[in-house]
């Protein structure tokens, strides 16, 4: 890379990327290849064998870290699959403290993967910096939060979370997948590592499954290097160079996911079938002041709660889900085009209807990522599927 620039709209678009020093090809290659011919056993050019090293995964995570504002980057097959990684760096013994409102496959991760391992997990309430300090235990290594959350958009106080942690040696985790380093930066914050699902506002064209670990703390990049390449849960180079291009137009992306979210929001806020709207760019959201400190803007996820129709909520949910044309009822976020979802039905199926219930992921409970379509053509969109009961 040579610009110097600092602004995340140039890095996104410059940063770990070389022109080829084969051809000069702006774009960086996709280096198809599994192994590197070595002139002679050990005499090689820093490539032996692509699950430890490839070309466009280097920039891809050259490109990513450099977008958080951390020193070292680790591209993974999924978000599961980063989230999995990082989960390795600990033993038998150790103790996690944990947000009590992640995304599902997250959830499921800690209760049935890793506990398995002898790792204890205690799930606290996110919105409460101090409760993280009260779980803490001697055994503790890792806290780990999504802020905003998935799916009821809790926001996290990182700064307040992370004093908490460095007195106590205990590395942050912070899930920023739904934020992207356009609108919040964790590491300045004071966080360890920051994780993403890459499947999402990263890549932004909904045609890759991917994740990412950044961090600048030297012993973690040492660690997350020899356990991305251990356990070899790597990203194939095409799905690299894929995220790679989405991440160039990541900013301008950005911009119109927050404009149209922060007016389907309001415009939902003010529907007779909405009993609540969850948008942490309207003053209604508990945590409105948070987002104003601690995010650059709201986001583009927007959720909302509906009444109950002639029959139950969940019934109305049900014809909701059913009924929109341009929102596609589907899985995942951060795509250009706008998807709607049923958290307890689709993506926190995994999570037991107790837990559910608890924290408000309840039957009427609708999750709206919205795209980067025209705002009128939404709107619409919605208003003739809420008009169905
Ligand atoms: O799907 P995968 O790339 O493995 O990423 C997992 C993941 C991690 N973190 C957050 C905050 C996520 O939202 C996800 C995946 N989420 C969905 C598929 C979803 O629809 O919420």
């Amino acid at each position: 890379m040579k610009t110097q620039s600092k602004q995340l709209e140039t890095l996104a678009i410059h940063a770990g990327q070389m022109p080829d020093p084969t051809t000069g090809a702006i774009s960086t290659p996709i280096y198809l290849t599994s192994t590197y011919v070595q002139d002679g056993p050990g005499q090689h050019k820093g490539y032996e064998y692509s699950r430890t090293q490839n070309p466009t995964r280097q920039a891809l995570e050259a490109n990513l870290a450099a977008l958080e504002g951390g020193s070292t980057g680790f591209a993974f097959a999924s978000g599961c699959a980063a989230a999995t990684t990082v989960l390795h760096m600990l033993r038998s013994g150790d103790h996690i403290v944990a947000g009590d409102d992640l995304y599902g496959g997250t959830y499921r991760i800690f209760e049935r993967v890793i506990k398995q391992f002898g790792i204890d997990i205690t799930y606290v309430d996110p919105t409460t910096p101090t409760a993280f300090g009260e779980a803490l235990r001697p055994s503790t290594k890792l806290c780990w939060v999504e802020t905003p959350t998935n799916p009821l958009l809790k926001l996290c106080d990182i700064a307040q979370v992370a004093e908490i942690c460095k007195r106590k040696n205990v590395w942050l985790a912070v899930d920023n997948t739904f934020c992207t380093p356009m609108l919040q930066r964790p590491l300045a914050l004071g966080a360890t590592m920051v994780v993403h699902s890459t499947t999402k506002y990263l890549n932004g064209h909904s045609d890759v499954v991917g994740g990412v670990v950044i961090t600048s703390d030297d012993e973690v990049a040492e660690r997350l290097g020899f356990f991305q390449n251990a356990i070899g849960a790597v990203p194939s180079p095409v799905d690299c160079f894929l995220v790679l291009r989405g991440a160039k137009t990541l900013a301008v992306r950005m911009e119109r996911h927050v404009e149209n979210a922060q007016k389907v929001a309001a415009w939902l806020e003010a529907h007779a079938a909405v009993e609540r709207v969850i948008y942490p760019g309207l003053p209604s959201h508990p945590q409105h002041a948070l987002c104003e400190k601690q995010m650059r803007a709201p986001g583009g996820m927007v959720a909302f709660v509906v009444k109950p129709g002639k029959k139950s909520a969940l019934e109305r949910a049900r014809t909701m889900l059913a009924s929109t044309k341009l929102f596609a009822c589907a899985e995942s976020l951060g795509g250009v085009e706008s998807l709607i979802e049923h958290p307890a039905i689709m993506t926190h199926a995994s999570i037991p209807p107790a837990v559910r219930q608890k924290l408000g992921i309840t039957d009427g409970l609708i999750r709206a990522s919205v795209g980067i379509e025209h705002v009128d053509d939404l709107i619409a969109d919605l208003a003739a599927a809420l008009d169905r009961e």
